[in-house]
């Protein structure tokens, strides 16, 4: 059974993506301010904001010889900017990949050598890291630009290789790619999402078109704080601002304070949050300080949402926060509760439109219907061309028939409200951050003391986020105690980005269960997980 929505299918635009968002909002309004920092105050109007992606694209051609399908990275942390070296890659015919900031040397030149990448744009307190790994990967020095508007440490700001000229269009064709954005999807380590300028506009249209109601209201004002080099921000901070025309303040990471007062200060209406942040809004005292009356619209997702979460929101700000369902494959979002329409708590709500789904039983392969549990199978204009050089793992997650496999458990109401009930992935969400499990056991297995190791994810209701736990194996007459698993934190903090710390802890094993052909089985230890956790 093929279940779509009942909404017509969206006229999808047939050019890229930067030609896309310049087609609506900058030539109406150039005078409009798109991006604000909060704390410097520095702003950016549309009309900055075409003309410097244009002379920055030319910069790169001009002086830099960039090419279309060149890779260039955004290394950073959120700029009220951040747009602008982006979209003028794309303006370029370039690729953009965004790579975490919090990330580690090998985390960073893991993603710069698979993406190919030969220019960077990154902040002076990154430089040690980024230097570094552009070396390993051999990205020159030259490439290497800075956000903040100066030129340091023998790098310039990006801003200062604008060309005089503007960039003249370049040929793009719909199924180039645009991102390369990380994601670990089904299994194993992080790997390149490719999303195309089809994959893109078509989302934007997907939102654009449930969310009309939304969009009409011309005096919005988004508030940013959702790391943009994810596709979450990506989309709903930087392109739904630029195709819809929205003041959107762009905060460089969040904290509450600032996020309460940002709220206040600049009257926001619309933010997308991640369950951590219902949480503080659902019960954090502080919350009832600021004058948040200005809040209009609240949307959730990329963990789950716990379900009492949005009626103790509405019930304190009167605002309705809906629960959304996006992914990187499917360049995000997948489904999301109307602004205008309860939906039933817990739902991540109806397929945007021209999106296909099935629903099958993960061991058999058989279709299911309304209200049965099975993996969630997706087809549409939005789902990735495939993981980059990665045939085997794209071959997995898009099958022959074109169904894309979302490792995600739901069930569909007669309705058409979709409900999440289970990951089959291995995917760990910290605070809606990925954590690829697979890469936490090869990292815990090169420790002297693991003969074996599985990461699960454990749940800490008192931050509404799951945390990942490893079970190890330890070698043969070395002592168990309280400090080997210290050691083992230790160890594994010092190899990765701080989200994907082992804030669930370690528990020693005798043996981590395993199939036939060697697959950890992990549901087993999560139930066993379930069963004797006591935190
Ligand atoms: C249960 O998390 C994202 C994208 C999120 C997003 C984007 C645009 C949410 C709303 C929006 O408007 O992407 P990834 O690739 O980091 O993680 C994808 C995975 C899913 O497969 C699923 O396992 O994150 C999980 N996930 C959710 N799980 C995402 N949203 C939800 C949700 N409930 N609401």
């Amino acid at each position: 059974m093929i279940f779509q929505s009942s909404d017509p299918e969206p006229i999808y635009p047939v050019v890229d993506i930067y030609h896309y968002l310049e087609s609506n909002p900058f030539n109406v309004q150039p005078g409009k301010t798109v991006f604000i920092d909060p704390i410097t105050e520095k702003s950016l109007t549309f009309g900055q904001f075409q003309l410097e992606t244009k002379h920055f694209a030319a910069g790169l051609q001009d002086f830099y010889g960039f090419q279309p399908k060149d890779v260039l990275a955004i290394f950073s942390y959120n700029q009220y900017d951040f747009g602008v070296p982006i979209l003028g890659t794309l303006c370029a015919g370039g690729v953009v990949t965004t790579v975490n900031h919090s990330y580690t040397l090998e985390e960073v030149v893991h993603q710069l050598k698979d993406s190919g990448a030969s220019f960077m744009v990154t902040t002076v307190d990154l430089l040690p890291t980024a230097t570094e790994a552009a070396k390993i990967c051999g990205i020159k020095r030259e490439h290497i630009f800075l956000f903040g508007g100066k030129d340091e440490a023998g790098h310039k700001a990006y801003q200062s290789i604008f060309a005089k000229r503007l960039a003249a269009p370049v040929k793009i064709d719909m199924d180039d790619i645009a991102y390369l954005c990380y994601s670990s999807g089904t299994t194993g380590k992080s790997k390149g999402v490719m999303l195309t300028h089809r994959n893109i506009t078509s989302n934007l249209v997907q939102i654009m078109s449930y969310d009309a109601e939304v969009i009409k209201q011309k005096d919005l004002v988004i508030l940013g704080f959702l790391p943009l080099y994810h596709i979450y921000g990506l989309m709903n901070c930087l392109h739904i601002s630029l195709i819809t025309g929205t003041e959107t303040v762009i905060m460089p990471k969040f904290d509450l304070p600032s996020f309460l007062q940002n709220i206040q200060k600049y009257r926001v209406t619309n933010t997308f949050i991640v369950p951590p942040v219902a949480l503080a809004l659902a019960k954090h005292p502080m919350v009832l300080d600021f004058d948040l009356t200005s809040l209009r619209h609240l949307a959730c997702g990329a963990a789950p949402l716990p379900k009492d979460l949005c009626q103790r929101i509405e019930e304190r700000l009167g605002v309705y926060c809906r629960q959304g369902f996006g992914m990187t494959e499917a360049s995000p979002l997948v489904a999301c509760l109307r602004p205008d329409a309860r939906g039933p708590d817990g739902s991540v709500g109806p397929l945007v439109a021209g999106l296909k789904a099935k629903i099958v039983d993960p061991e058999t392969g058989k279709e299911l219907g309304v209200g049965q549990a099975g993996e969630w199978l997706l087809k549409g204009p939005n789902v990735m061309k495939g993981y980059l050089n990665n045939v085997e793992a794209t071959k997995i997650t898009i099958r022959e028939d074109g169904w894309m496999h979302t490792g995600d458990i739901v069930y569909v109401d007669e309705k058409g409200n979709w409900f999440v009930v289970d990951r089959l992935k291995e995917l760990i969400k910290y605070k809606g951050f990925q954590i690829p499990a697979a890469e936490l056991e090869a990292l815990l297995v090169t420790h002297p003391k693991v003969l074996d190791a599985a990461v699960i994810p454990a749940y800490d209701a008192s931050q509404a986020t799951e945390i990942p736990r490893a079970y190890v194996v330890i070698q043969e007459g070395v002592v168990q105690n309280d400090e080997l698993k210290k050691e083992i934190m230790e160890f594994l903090a010092a190899r990765v980005a701080p989200h994907k710390k082992l804030r669930g802890g370690v528990v020693f094993t005798k043996e981590i269960p395993k199939s036939a052909s060697g697959k950890i089985l992990r549901k087993d230890i999560v139930k066993i997980d379930r069963a004797t956790d006591s935190s």
